[in-house]
């Protein structure tokens, strides 16, 4: 007799249905790959085990692109700053690593499912569900798959929800799109709206996008082939990743490390090109012992809480942009503005 190999996602139902109630639980600030692969998990619980469930995560989101996927979309997202829970409640959290701190979960406790992409550690939980695929572009395509196996057909909103999301994780990957990907594309092509689609991809922009991103320009600094950018200060956390994602685009530049105070925090996003010196690797190097980071090969985040580094801003962007340069292997100490004041004035 041959085995049929059972569907993962046969097995996650069957893992969630022991408990009464599901709760979803995306990362911070939750973007549209964690909001949409959520949403899918949150309708194959709803549809196929007829339980309650919930999709939870920590706010706030403010991207504009994202903003407008809300509110065209409408995902069940509930965001919230704790959770309570019970031995009657399943926790799924999608899009992040049970190791990672940047959770509900905090990295303390063991989910009793995870469904990610990122690259992650080590957590030496005992997980009943583990479904990690680092060769997938997006949590968005894993998800796809389960309702396709599941027979879900979906509704425009959430086909156009996960398309998004693929797209979104695609243009920052820098990597060829999986078999996963691909197939997750040409299914969900046929129920996703395309005009809601180019309505989140062009949302409106708020004025001070355009200050902070003159800022960003101002402040980017060229060593080599690398560049580092510390923004004065910021209003939405967003503009830090956006900034390294132009910046990294630029000719020439193999490295990007883009930083910003928010509150108590200095937020970092660095990118990078090539297979030499990836993102995640000298991201790892200059937080060592400074603070929590994550994220893929090319594309990586971080972050630092200042008052408990024993330094000031100031002296911990000497020590970052110092310990980004020796991680980039630059000779060069002195940075070059990326846009010259004096060539802009020149032209004025
Ligand atoms: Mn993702």
């Amino acid at each position: 007799m041959t085995s049929k190999k059972l569907k993962r996602s046969d097995r996650l139902l069957s893992v969630l249905d022991e408990y009464h109630e599901t709760m979803v639980i995306m990362h911070n600030n939750p973007d549209p790959d964690a909001i949409a692969a959520g949403w899918a998990l949150f309708l194959l619980v709803n549809q196929r085990l007829r339980k309650p469930v919930r999709l939870v995560g920590r706010g706030p989101i403010l991207r504009a692109e994202n903003l407008q996927f809300i509110k065209l979309l409408q995902p069940p997202i509930e965001l919230v700053d704790e959770i309570s829970l019970d031995a009657h409640t399943a926790t799924v959290l999608v899009d992040c690593s049970p190791a990672s701190v940047n959770h509900l979960l905090g990295g303390q406790i063991a989910p009793v499912a995870v469904i990610d992409h990122h690259e992650s550690k080590d957590d030496g939980f005992r997980i009943p569900f583990r479904d990690m695929r680092p060769k997938a572009t997006a949590s968005a395509s894993i998800t796809a798959e389960y309702m396709r196996e599941q027979r879900l057909e979906p509704a425009p909103q959430i086909a156009t929800a996960l398309l998004y999301a693929i797209r979104t994780e695609m243009i920052g990957a820098r990597k060829a799109l999986s078999r996963l990907d691909h197939s997750a594309l040409r299914w969900l092509s046929s129920f996703a709206e395309y005009d809601v689609l180019s309505e989140i991809e062009n949302p409106p922009l708020p004025r001070y996008y355009y200050e902070e991103l003159l800022l960003g320009l101002d402040s980017a600094l060229v060593y080599s082939d690398s560049a580092v950018c510390f923004l004065p200060r910021i209003t939405a956390a967003e503009i830090v990743g956006e900034l390294a994602d132009l910046l990294i685009r630029c000719d020439g530049l193999q490295c990007v490390l883009c930083g910003s105070r928010v509150g108590d925090d200095l937020l970092l996003s660095s990118r990078s090109k090539g297979d030499e010196r990836t993102a995640l690797a000298l991201l790892n190097q200059v937080l060592r012992g400074l603070g929590h980071f994550g994220g893929h090969l090319h594309r990586a985040g971080g972050k630092i809480c200042v008052p408990k580094s024993g330094m000031d801003s100031d002296e911990l962007e000497h020590e970052l942009r110092t310990r980004w340069l020796d991680a980039c292997g630059s000779s060069i100490r002195r940075g070059q503005r990326l846009v010259g004041r004096k060539e802009i004035a020149r032209r004025l």
